[in-house]
């Protein structure tokens, strides 16, 4: 090989940009480049090895020549392959990138069922409404035949709040925090003559400590009908209605006797255990049968706080907790996680 000089340095650098200007592609340009720079058999990598078997007074001027031919070329390279492969600016979008899969949220497991039963109520012709959680005492418990000393207002203890709310509130009566939603249903009668078939679910205040199966704010949907001639068999044939759908189509219904000031007469609704069809199985504790509510006909004196004559109008009504339906649908065990927020237990009701 001859010995590099300065006008070679210049010849191959030219060489060089010729040869690159004419390849085609990124992969011949590659080529090109290897042919200089690369490692073994390049042009640069020879006159590195020339230093080698220079006369001793020439190595260090041939050392020189390679290392501007070296750093000559790569600078180029690097000009080069910028505008062959431009960069995108930034703050651009790359549109030939997959999409990232945005985190998409869904409904709480108490929504999903509470969706469901209001679904299947208003198929069945029951309006859903919903009434304020402040409520009054007359609406809460006087007008449900709960007068002032009446034990079943114990039972149902909850935070009574300082301020009046405005409305039809009698002047003396107090404010509190509702214990069931039934004070709407008492407003619903009030503002609309019969026959009525309502739904009102909504959220409810009980004196109780959290456990596994108490909370002392829940979930409830009640339901109302009043018309002529209503009877415990339509209460009966509606919440079967409601469980064939809700649980399973083969569920059947049993009403065990029970006591609401409000209802006579009054029941426990269960429900066959559609795990066991009955048999007796965990989920029933062994009885065969799953309590989801109370329910029954309207008393009469609930009917005379309202203005509705009891001797022409019959109703009936029922109350479900919202949770306790989503425990036995989803067998969760700790009435708390539904309270609490974490994403672990909420991403396993995916809807
Ligand atoms: C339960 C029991 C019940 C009612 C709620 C009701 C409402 C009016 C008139 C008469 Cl306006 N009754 N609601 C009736 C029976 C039972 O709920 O254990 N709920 C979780």
């Amino acid at each position: 090989m001859m010995l590099p000089d300065a006008s070679s340095v210049q010849s191959e650098i030219a060489r060089f940009e010729a040869e690159l200007a004419q390849s085609a592609s990124l992969r011949e340009a590659q080529a090109v480049r290897d042919r200089f720079l690369g490692r073994k058999n390049s042009v640069v990598s020879a006159w590195m090895q020339a230093i080698g078997s220079a006369p001793p007074e020439q190595k260090r001027e041939i050392g020189r020549f390679a290392n501007e031919l070296k750093q000559a070329i790569e600078s180029r390279w690097e000009q080069y392959q910028a505008a062959a492969a431009p960069v995108a600016p930034a703050g651009s979008v790359d549109v030939t990138l997959p999409g990232r899969e945005p985190l998409v949220g869904h409904r709480h497991p108490l929504t999903i069922v509470r969706t469901q039963l209001e679904e299947i109520f208003t198929r069945m012709g029951f309006a859903a409404v919903e009434g304020p959680e402040v409520e009054d005492e007359w609406h809460c418990f006087d007008a449900l035949n709960m007068p002032a000393e009446h034990p079943a207002r114990d039972m149902q203890d909850t935070l009574y709040l300082a301020s009046p709310i405005a409305g039809d509130s009698p002047a003396d009566a107090r404010t509190l925090l509702r214990t069931h939603t039934s004070a709407m249903q008492i407003r619903y009668m009030q503002a609309h003559k019969p026959p009525i078939r309502i739904i009102v679910p909504g959220r409810v205040y009980r004196r109780d400590d959290l456990d596994l199966t108490h909370s002392p704010a829940f979930g409830q949907i009640e339901g109302l009908a009043v018309g002529e001639g209503l009877s415990l068999a339509d209460l009966k044939g509606t919440l079967l209605a409601f469980a064939r759908q809700m649980f399973s189509p083969t569920v059947r219904v049993r009403f065990r006797p029970s006591f609401f000031p409000y209802t006579e007469p009054s029941a426990e609704i269960d429900l066959s255990c559609w795990q066991c069809d009955g048999a007796g199985c965990s989920m029933c504790k062994k009885t065969g049968w799953i309590e989801i509510g109370g329910c029954g006909m309207v008393h009469p004196a609930v009917f005379e706080a309202v203005g509705y004559d009891p001797e022409r109008y019959t109703g009936f009504a029922w109350g479900i907790g919202i949770e306790r339906i989503a425990i036995l649908r989803y067998r969760v065990e700790d009435i708390r996680l539904f309270y609490e927020n974490d994403l672990r237990f909420l991403e396993q009701f995916p809807y």
